[in-house]
């Protein structure tokens, strides 16, 4: 064949590029990193706790090692209802107290005289972990364990011995009930029947949960596998790094309570937090909190502060005494499960993705990666580039409050700032929404109600260069029903709902309801910019509107702002209600709001 040259160098020209543009290396890995079981753990999210235990029966958070075995007597103890109610819940697996601060052992350990074997239960012939872990294989939960070193009830606690006895109790956990993805061990390190607090050898405990499972993650205040969140609440750090510095810690023994909430953005050690609050004010069920089961509103909250920054959401939800979940928290639980998914219905992500800069030009890296559903494609840019843009046109305008952001952490935590800013066609300028730090493993961000045909996230600060995998864009609905029969707005949202004093808070009942009264629930924070002064108003046809209270005061909300029932002189009927700020407690032109609801 007789080519000309012309054509040759067309050849070559078009095979360099070719190669170059699949020879664009990938993004080099920064800094710590996460192992493969721990990425695993992080994509589980949301599991479940259950604390059982003799405190069940005697109403205590912390038995003391004294008590009779036979109190532990559950009349219909059901671990398949814990596991389909978690599975029902949208959970992922459960953890279990096999034995809290009590020594008590939720099955027959050969190491203790304070075990199910002793109790009344079943004649002494009962295993919950055994029950529990084979409910949890039957739902495709994953089964995950706690125990407590501090054992109030072994005779060895507070001597050399105990160590070796504690790791022996151990390996039964581990190697009698399958896999375990979580070893839970909690720090609390008190005097035993001695009177002396034990000396915990921490390598051997660790040892002998990887010698026996070695994909599980190790809970503590300090990892390695997870890290306490330094709080009870459920809640991480805005700012929340994966990684910490753990050299003169252990557990017990942590950093301060806003380094394990925040973590450190250099840390040496890769120990992403994990976020563990009750469904109820105790660990442990009492019937005296049956009515204190946290309200949708709340548990929404939780889930936006956890899973919405970066760290998992560990829900305690105690059996009670008859060794099931009780109903109060499992329809609780049902709700918030309705409330999630109505709120991440619909991914509104959709249309033209751009950056303002790709990784070598390559559409291996190109930015439309991110809204292809994949967790292992992204978007990248050159080495050295540490701040940038994507941008998403998303053809015809949409309404959305919710901003859903991953970075890729099998390469690193790297971004460490950024903003959201939304185009007004009016004006024809870009305006900002939000302004945020850490993203991590995933970042959910409540943002006011916009309605736009295009969003920019403005990377502006990163430790190397920014790799996104994933943008999604929910609508929130504005109201929920919340437990005593009322709407609730903002509650769902996470992130205590801002608002400018020049916008007042309106909320269609759905019908014309027959009203008391209403209740506000402001931020539980001393001093916030909590509504003092306000006008109430209702009506029936969202454009007429009666005054109900005019110039109104919420009573010492500066200093204890906690939720405020407010009474009318008479029962109303009204399809809309509306609060107005008058006055910020804090003196500032914005205010909080957590719920506002009606009194029925
Ligand atoms: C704490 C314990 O003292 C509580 O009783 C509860 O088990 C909680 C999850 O951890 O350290």
């Amino acid at each position: 064949m007789n080519v000309k040259p012309m054509s040759v160098w067309a050849y070559i020209v078009g095979f360099v590029l070719l190669t170059s543009c699949n020879s664009v290396t990938p993004p080099a890995p920064y800094g710590v990193l996460p192992s493969e079981s721990q990425i695993e753990w992080q994509k589980m999210e949301f599991y479940m706790f259950v604390h059982f235990g003799p405190n069940t029966f005697t109403d205590v958070e912390w038995g003391n090692g004294k008590e009779d075995p036979k109190v532990f007597n559950p009349t219909d103890l059901d671990c398949r209802q814990w596991a389909a109610t978690a599975k029902a819940a949208g959970m992922t697996a459960i953890i279990i107290t096999a034995k809290h601060h009590d020594g008590f052992c939720l099955w027959p350990s050969a190491y203790s005289t304070h075990t199910v074997r002793e109790s009344s239960w079943k004649g002494g012939r009962g295993d919950v972990l055994r029950e529990l872990s084979e409910a949890c294989k039957e739902y495709g939960l994953k089964f995950g364990v706690y125990l407590s070193p501090w054992d109030q009830n072994h005779p060895d606690y507070g001597t050399p011995a105990y160590n070796q006895l504690f790791a022996n109790t151990l390996t039964e956990v581990l190697t009698n009930y399958g896999e375990v993805f979580e070893q839970w061990f909690d720090g609390a390190n008190g005097e035993g029947p001695n009177g002396k607090k034990q000396l915990y050898d921490w390598n051997l405990f660790h040892r002998t949960v990887y010698t026996h499972q070695p994909n599980a993650v190790i809970f503590s205040d300090v990892g390695p596998g997870c890290r306490w969140i330094g709080n009870e609440d459920g809640y991480a750090g805005e700012t929340n790094w994966s990684r910490l510095d753990t050299i003169g810690f252990q557990p017990g023994k942590s950093p301060t309570l806003d380094t394990l909430s925040m973590g450190n953005r250099y840390g040496g050690a890769w120990i992403p937090g994990e976020a563990d609050t009750s469904i109820r004010p105790g660990w442990f069920y009492s019937p005296s909190t049956n009515d204190k089961v946290k309200s949708v509103a709340e548990l929404m909250n939780t889930y936006y502060a956890s899973v919405g920054r970066n760290a998992n959401f560990l829900l305690n939800v105690p059996a009670d005494r008859r060794g099931r979940i009780h109903p109060n928290d499992s329809i609780r639980l049902m709700e918030f499960r309705a409330a999630k998914e109505k709120t991440f219905e619909t991914n509104l992500a959709k249309g033209k993705m751009t950056a303002t800069s790709v990784r070598g030009n390559s559409k291996r890296y190109a930015a439309e990666n991110i809204l292809d559903g994949q967790y292992d494609t992204y978007w990248a840019t050159n080495d050295g580039e540490t701040t940038g843009s994507i941008e998403l046109d998303l053809g015809t305008p949409q309404t959305f409050n919710r901003l859903l952001l991953q970075e890729y952490i099998p390469l690193g935590q790297r971004i460490a700032a950024f903003n959201v800013e939304y185009w007004d066609n009016e004006t024809g300028t870009w305006n900002l929404l939000a302004e945020a730090t850490t993203i991590g493993y995933k970042r959910i961000l409540c943002l006011p109600t916009v309605t736009t045909g295009k969003i920019r996230i403005n990377i502006t600060q990163s430790l190397a260069s920014p790799i996104v995998n994933t943008l999604e864009l929910y609508h929130a609905p504005e109201i929920l029903l919340s437990e005593n029969g009322g709407s609730i707005i903002g509650g769902q949202t996470g992130e205590v709902v801002l608002k400018p004093i020049t916008e007042p808070t309106v909320i269609d009942l759905g019908e014309n309801v027959q009203l008391k009264g209403f209740y506000y629930i402001p931020e539980r924070v001393v001093a916030a910019a909590n509504i003092s002064r306000y006008n109430f108003y209702v009506s029936m046809d969202i454009k007429n509107w009666t005054p109900l209270k005019s110039n109104a005061l919420f009573n010492n909300i500066r200093n204890n702002p906690i939720r405020q029932d407010v009474l009318f002189d008479k029962e109303t009927n009204a399809r809309y209600i509306k609060l107005e700020a008058v006055e910020v407690a804090d003196g500032s032109d914005t205010y909080h709001i957590v719920e506002l609801g009606i009194i029925k």
